[in-house]
C-alpha cells in the first residue's frame, strides 16, 4: 500500500504521474471522472479537483480525506459546510496563471482597440473599409485586485508604455505599479482608467463589487475587462452601463452563469468580446498545475509548512 494516496478528478499523463511520484515515491496516483471517483474515494488521502467541480457528496463518503487541492484558482464549488467545519486542508494552484491569463488580458484590450470585432465582421463579408483603430500606449490601466495575475498585467502594460494604477487590500511596494490605492479607493480610482481590468478572487466581500456606480465612475471611453469571475460583476448593471455608454467596451471571459445564456444581450453587442472562460489555458496549464501539487505534496508529506492553503472562512 502506498504511504499517500491521490485521486484526481480530471486525465493525467504518464509524465505527470511521474512528476508526483519522482517529488514523493510512495504515492499511489489515480486519475478518474467525478463519476467514477466513488470507486476509489474510500482509500482516498488527497483529492484533487477543478473548483467548479461538484464534490460535496464525495467529500462526505471519504473516510481518509486530509486534503483537497484545486487544480484552478477559484475554488468556489470545494467550500460548502462540512469541509469549513473540518480540518481538512484546501489549497488552490495560485500562481501558474499569470502569464497565460495576462496574455489574454492584452488579448482583449488590443483586439478592442485596434477594432478587430469590426474588422473580423468585414473580412467574413469581403469587406475592405478602413478603420482609424487606437493606441494602448500611454493610456492608464487599473488593476483591481493586484495579486500574482495582477502582478503579470502590470508587468507587460509596463513594456506596452502604458501608466499603471492598482487596488490591493494590503499596501505593497510594486515596481511595475505607478499608484496602489486601497479597494475603499477604488471608484476613485476607476474615474483615471482607459482600461478596468478585475483580477479578484470571488469572496463574500467581492460578490457584485462592480455595479451600476462603478460603470458610472468609469471613462465614458473605458474599456472593462473581466478574467476573475463574472460574480464579482452585478451582470445586469455590466449590460445595462453598455447599452448606455457609460463605458466604451468590455472583454469578458467570465459570466455570472457559464455558460452564458444563448440569449443574453452580450452576445451580439458590437462593443463586447466573449470569450468562454478560456484565459487561463495554455497547452503548459497541466504541467505547471501538476509541479505545483507535487511541490506542495512534498511539504506535506515531510510535515512542512504547506502554501496555497485557502482560508476556507474567507473563501481565498
Ligand atoms: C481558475 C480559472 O480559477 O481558470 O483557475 O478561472
Amino acid at each position: 500500500m502506498p504511504a499517500l494516496n491521490v485521486l484526481f478528478l480530471n486525465p493525467l499523463a504518464e509524465r505527470h504521474i511521474q512528476t508526483i511520484t519522482t517529488m514523493v515515491p510512495d504515492t499511489g496516483v489515480t486519475s478518474c471522472d467525478l463519476a467514477h471517483a466513488p470507486e476509489y474515494i474510500e482509500n482516498t488521502d488527497i483529492l484533487v479537483a477543478w473548483g467548479f467541480a461538484d464534490i460535496r457528496r464525495l467529500y462526505l463518503a471519504a473516510p481518509k480525506l486530509k486534503w483537497v487541492h484545486a487544480l484552478s484558482a477559484g475554488v468556489e464549488n470545494l467550500i460548502f459546510p462540512e469541509i469549513q467545519q473540518s480540518t481538512t486542508i484546501l489549497t488552490n494552484s495560485r500562481g501558474i496563471h499569470g502569464i497565460p491569463v495576462s496574455e489574454h488580458v492584452f488579448s482583449l484590450m488590443l483586439a478592442l482597440t485596434r477594432g478587430l470585432p469590426r474588422l473580423i465582421r468585414q473580412q467574413q463579408q469581403h469587406v475592405w473599409k478602413r478603420i482609424e483603430p487606437q493606441e494602448i500606449h500611454e493610456k492608464t490601466i487599473g488593476i483591481v485586485g493586484l495579486g500574482s495575475i495582477g502582478r503579470e498585467v502590470a508587468k507587460r502594460a509596463k513594456g506596452l508604455g502604458l501608466h499603471v494604477l492598482a487596488t490591493k487590500r494590503t499596501a505593497t511596494t510594486e515596481i511595475f505599479v505607478d499608484k496602489m490605492y486601497p479597494p475603499e479607493r477604488m471608484n476613485e480610482m476607476l474615474s483615471l482608467c482607459d482600461f478596468v481590468v478585475v483580477t479578484l478572487p470571488l469572496t463574500e466581500d467581492t460578490k457584485e463589487l462592480f455595479r451600476l456606480e462603478q460603470f458610472s465612475a468609469m471613462k465614458p471611453t473605458a474599456y472593462f475587462i473581466n478574467i476573475a469571475r463574472g460574480a464579482v460583476v452585478h451582470q445586469p448593471d455590466l449590460t445595462a452601463a453598455l447599452e448606455q455608454g457609460l463605458i466604451q467596451g468590455a472583454g469578458l471571459d467570465v459570466f455570472e452563469h457559464e455558460p452564458l445564456p444563448a440569449e443574453d444581450p452580450l452576445w451580439d453587442m458590437e462593443n463586447v468580446i466573449i470569450t468562454p472562460h478560456v484565459a487561463a489555458l495554455s497547452p503548459h496549464y497541466l504541467d505547471r498545475a501538476v509541479k505545483l501539487f507535487a511541490d506542495n505534496l512534498l511539504r506535506y508529506a515531510n510535515g512542512r509548512e504547506m502554501f496555497n492553503i485557502i482560508d476556507k472562512a474567507k473563501g481565498y
